[in-house]
């Protein structure tokens, strides 16, 4: 991991939230260099928040939501990864990485468009390894009636003709227009009654900094399945079921800290 070095505010390494602010430093960094809009420090906060009340950790039901994702990608025509300033900072290489082996473009898909920031994250996925980016050419972008946000302008040769698209740290209306769109969306969102989680095919409810790597993992134990196998996985999976689990496991997470609470001399 890389160290957060900056000549007053060095984190030392035996600090108990050293992990997390290293990953808050990545984001501070990131608005500096115009990767990051400046909300985006309000989403990672609240991100922080829900991943706090889920102890921090993948949950089981993640797991299945995750593996789920990885075999919809794969049976997918045309699967596509929408990055936007939050991910390239936080998960440049891993999403550079899942991108490559999977054969899945990124678009970069902004919610804010300040000047400079395209280029900003182009150049770190590029730096990442990333091999087939886009949302950076204008000549190549059209509008989708569906949506009024920034986010409406999409590329041809990416979201436009996508069958299944994910949807990573988004914000609300994107997933309901894309799905309007018939598209199918996978989402990763620690705050499971957002209403991307609620709209979203399938939502996985766990840091962005945890999934990539493990959607890594999952692709090299699914690559070679056959396709029914796939589509096994994919039919078994229920995004309510699963989204209404996380929710309970908030609330034993909330109940056991509240016993250590009482229990306390
Ligand atoms: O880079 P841009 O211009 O496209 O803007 C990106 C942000 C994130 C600012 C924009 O999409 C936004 O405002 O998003 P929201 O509406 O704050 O939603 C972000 C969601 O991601 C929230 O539900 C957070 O809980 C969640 N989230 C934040 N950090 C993480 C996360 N989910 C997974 N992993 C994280 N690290």
């Amino acid at each position: 991991m890389v160290d957060y070095k900056n000549n007053d505010d060095e984190i030392p390494r035996d600090h108990p939230r050293y992990q997390s602010l290293n990953f808050r430093h990545k984001i501070i960094e990131g608005m500096k260099d115009l990767v990051v809009a400046e909300a985006g420090l309000i989403a990672h906060g609240r991100g922080e928040c829900f991943d706090y009340i889920l102890g921090e950790k993948t949950s089981e039901v993640a797991y299945q939501a995750i593996k789920a994702s990885v075999a919809a990608l794969l049976i997918a025509k045309h699967p596509i990864i929408s990055v936007n300033g939050n991910i390239a900072a936080l998960v440049p290489h891993q999403i550079s990485k899942l991108s490559n082996l999977m054969n899945i473009p990124l678009e970069i898909n902004l919610f804010y468009r300040k000047e400079g920031r395209i280029e900003a994250i182009t150049k770190i996925l590029e730096e990442s390894g990333a091999l087939k980016i886009l949302g950076k050419d204008d000549l190549k972008m059209v509008e989708i009636n569906e949506l009024s946000s920034n986010r409406r302008k999409v590329d041809l040769e990416g979201i436009f003709i996508s069958d299944i698209v994910m949807v990573p740290l988004e914000d609300g209306d994107r997933t309901e227009a894309l799905k309007k769109l018939g598209k199918k969306i996978i989402t990763i969102d620690l705050n499971p009654i957002s209403r991307t989680a609620l709209n979203a095919d399938i939502t996985i409810v766990d840091n962005i900094i945890r999934t990539i790597p493990l959607m890594i993992k999952f692709y090299q134990e699914l690559k070679n399945l056959k396709m029914e196998e796939l589509e096994k996985i994919v039919n078994k999976f229920n995004n309510k079921d699963n989204i209404s689990k996380t929710l309970d496991l908030i609330i034993d997470y909330i109940k056991k800290e509240k016993i250590k609470l009482l229990n306390k001399s």
